[in-house]
Parts: structure tokens; C-alpha cells; sequence
């Protein structure tokens, strides 16, 4: 009798198991094309043929920098686009043949197990887990705080590292895109950085400025990125007239929203902007914390992938700049030279968003600077330059980790002397 309680119990349990983990999407044979656009045309077309179908993904938007989009191309959208390429005489060039091939990849070097480190990426539950376990064994120096609830009901954690009261505040945010893993990989090893590390250096930033860590901010996102589609990017809740689910929590904001076309009212767009300023619980919620600690923090970062470029206001217009734009050009320099001085000589380029990379509203850093009147904020767009794009292989987490460091020594130095902290 109880053998068969047993048993039925195990039947549940597996298939409620089953149930909770839908199978993956796959991305068998879907191609990753770089783009040369050449005039407003081309663009437009290449827009309207995007939103009108799943089966084009674009991973990066066209920027006026490089006059290039990177665009998934499913298998059976493959041919013809081709066709349409050639019709519209677009320049293009293959970045990556088969995204599935790059995923397993990601897979197969996650199988080591043991304790947490960075040689490969973790879901939601193993970070929350190892969260708990820094929380437990720095007492006194880390605090927890919840930024809220997502749609979905999770907290949104993040974690306060501070060596004594009310010094100045950074605060980091990350992973807004779900599909963007090396933004929490890059924001735990900075945690850990700053509670383990000896270098003068790192013990300073430590030492001196009150950290506010989320690592991962869209939670629902980034937990379905894990479970059921790699390649996600938006929040996880449902749209009333559209099939399509999720907006972009980094067009949601409250801030020149919707404006110059720097996001889209199609709920299919990965861009969507969401039907009102604040749709999303996350972002409301990100909105309510941000406020209540006003007073307590002077620079705000916001973690992305992929491009490496370090972006500042204004997103929505390249008419005009922030009063100080000036000195976030010139913390740019720094952070870039700093990082281009490591062994790997890698490149980030800086400037305002809408300059160096695309008309964006409604960002959560163009909020910040605006309505929360905070003029140092930056996003950092990680590595690569498309090789891999949001698929970065875990060998370079630590390499890109290290980029971040030298990065943000020199930004808050440079922040400092200006005198902004
Ligand atoms: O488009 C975005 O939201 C960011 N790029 S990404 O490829 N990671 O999606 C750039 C955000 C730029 N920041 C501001 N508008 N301030
Ligand atoms: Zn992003
Ligand atoms: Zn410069």
C-alpha cells in the first residue's frame, strides 16, 4: 500500500516536472547576419519586414556609428531573405551559421559542478543561493535589499556592500535583458571583488563608496532565457491584444518615452516600449526603490551586452547633449584606456547612446539622469562585437570581468576628481 502511495507520488511529481519545463526553443541552423545599410530606404524595410515576423530576430539595432544591424535569420525565413537582401542591394556578411551549435557549446562547459565560480553561467536559483551564502559570510559589510516582485512573483534581490554609513552611492543594474547572461556573471564577480579582493586598488572602491548591486533585475526574464528560450529578452507578461508577450523594460521607463521612434508600440517588437510609462512591475518597482534612495547614491550603471561600448545620456536625441557632457566624455576616455591598456587590447567605444549607437527612450539610465537628477550614468555594453553576440562562451567571462574592473577603477577615479562624488 504505501509502495503505491509511493509510486503514484513519483508519477506526479515527474510530470509536474515535465509540465514546469516546456521543451526549449531551438535554434537549429539559424544564421546571425551583420548588415551594411546604406540609406533610410533600406532601413525602413528591413524594420517593417522585421516586426512583421518571428522568424527575424534582431540582435543588435542598426546604428549610425557603424551604419550595421546583426539579424537571426531563421531556416525557413532563410531563402527569402536572401532574396529580399539581394533585391534592396544590402551588403551582408555571415557572423554566425548556426546559433543552436553555440548554445550546446554554452551547455557542455557548464557540466563542471562544485562551488560557485566563473567558468560558466548559473540560473536564477544557483545565484539567489550563492547570494545567501556571500550575505552569511560577510555580516555587517553586506546587507540584502528587494528592489520588488516581478510579474511572476519573484523578488527582485539585490545586495548592499558598505564599509561604514553614508558614504557615496553607486548604484549597478543588470541584466534588464534576459538573454544578456555575461551582465550577472560580470555583476557577481564584481560582488565577490569587492568583498574578497587585496588589490589597493579594488579595497579603495570597496572602502570608499556604498555599493547597490541587483544582478539580475528581470528576473522572469532571465529564469524563461534559462528554462525554455535562450535567446529572450523582454519582461514575462502577457499582452492583453497580442499573442506576443513581454516588453522592454529598458524602453518602459518614464522618461521621453516613446519618443523619436527610439522604441516601438508592437508588442511583437523586442523594442516595445509596453502600452503605458511603468507597465511592467519590475520597472515600477525599479522606479519606487530608485526614488526612495535618492539621497543615497550619486552614479548609476546599467550592465548590457553585447558591442562593448559605454554609453551615456541621451538616448532619445543626438540634437542635443547633457549640460555635462563634456565630463562624461572624459570619464569615457578613462574607462576605455583603462581598458584597453590590459593584455587582451580590447576596444570600447564611449559617448551619448544616440550618437554612438541608436535613438533609445524611455531607458532606465535616461531616467535617472532626468528625473532622478543623477549626472554620471553609464551603460556598459559588454563584449563581443558579434562573434558570439549574447552566446558569449564562458572562457570569456573572466577576461571580460577584468575589463570591467579596470573599466570602473578608472570611471569612479576620473568621477571623483571631477568632482561628482
Ligand atoms: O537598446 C538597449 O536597450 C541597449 N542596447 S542592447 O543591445 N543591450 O539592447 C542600449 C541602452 C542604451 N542606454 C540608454 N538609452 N541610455
Ligand atoms: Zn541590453
Ligand atoms: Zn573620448
Amino acid at each position: 500500500m504505501r509502495l503505491i502511495w509511493l509510486l503514484a507520488t513519483l508519477v506526479v511529481l515527474s510530470s509536474a516536472g515535465t509540465v514546469k519545463d516546456p521543451p526549449k526553443v531551438r535554434y537549429d541552423n539559424y544564421a546571425v547576419y551583420k548588415l551594411s545599410i546604406k540609406n533610410k530606404i533600406q532601413l525602413s524595410l528591413l524594420n517593417r519586414l522585421s516586426e512583421r515576423t518571428q522568424n527575424l530576430n534582431i540582435w543588435k539595432d542598426y546604428d549610425e556609428f557603424s551604419k550595421q544591424m546583426d539579424i537571426m535569420v531563421s531556416p525557413s525565413e532563410s531563402k527569402r531573405f536572401q532574396l529580399f537582401l539581394k533585391l534592396y542591394g544590402i551588403n551582408n556578411q555571415l557572423l554566425i551559421s548556426n546559433v543552436q551549435v553555440l548554445i550546446d557549446g554554452e551547455q557542455v562547459s557548464s557540466r563542471d559542478s562544485g562551488t560557485f565560480g566563473w567558468k560558466r553561467y548559473y540560473n536564477l536559483d544557483e545565484i539567489e543561493a550563492w547570494l545567501d551564502e556571500i550575505l552569511q559570510t560577510h555580516p555587517g559589510i553586506t546587507e540584502d535589499f528587494s528592489v520588488g516582485q516581478s510579474y511572476e512573483g519573484r523578488r527582485i534581490r539585490g545586495i548592499k556592500i558598505s564599509h561604514g554609513s553614508n558614504k557615496p552611492g553607486i548604484f549597478i543594474e543588470s541584466n534588464i535583458h534576459a538573454r544578456e547572461w555575461i551582465t550577472s556573471a560580470s555583476a557577481t564577480w564584481f560582488i565577490n571583488e569587492l568583498l574578497t579582493s587585496q588589490q589597493p586598488e579594488v579595497r579603495n572602491l570597496a572602502n570608499s563608496y556604498d555599493w547597490y548591486i541587483v544582478p539580475v533585475f528581470n528576473v522572469d526574464g532571465f529564469a524563461y532565457s534559462h528554462q525554455s528560450d535562450r535567446m529572450w529578452r523582454k519582461t514575462r507578461q502577457p499582452h492583453p491584444t497580442s499573442s506576443c508577450i513581454g516588453v522592454d523594460g529598458n524602453r518602459n521607463f518614464d522618461s521621453q518615452w516613446m519618443v523619436n521612434n527610439g522604441a516601438s508600440d508592437d508588442p511583437c517588437s523586442e523594442t516595445f516600449a509596453g502600452p503605458v510609462p511603468w507597465s511592467e512591475p519590475e520597472t515600477k518597482a525599479l522606479s519606487d526603490y530608485l526614488t526612495s534612495i535618492r539621497d543615497k547614491f550619486s552614479v548609476y550603471i546599467s550592465f548590457h551586452s553585447y558591442g562593448q561600448w559605454l554609453l551615456s545620456p541621451y538616448g532619445h536625441t543626438k540634437e542635443e547633449f547633457p549640460e555635462n557632457y563634456n565630463d562624461l566624455l572624459e570619464i569615457g576616455d578613462a574607462f576605455s584606456g583603462a581598458i584597453k591598456n590590459l593584455v587582451y587590447g580590447t576596444e570600447y567605444v564611449h559617448g551619448s547612446t544616440a550618437t554612438v549607437l541608436y535613438v533609445a527612450s524611455g531607458s532606465s539610465v535616461d531616467w535617472v539622469f532626468n528625473e532622478l537628477d543623477k549626472k554620471v550614468g553609464f551603460t556598459i555594453e559588454f563584449r563581443d562585437k558579434a562573434r558570439f553576440g549574447f552566446v558569449l562562451p564562458p572562457s570569456q567571462i573572466l577576461a571580460n570581468c577584468e575589463e570591467l574592473m579596470a573599466g570602473m577603477i578608472a570611471l569612479i577615479d576620473r568621477t571623483n576628481t571631477l568632482g561628482y562624488i
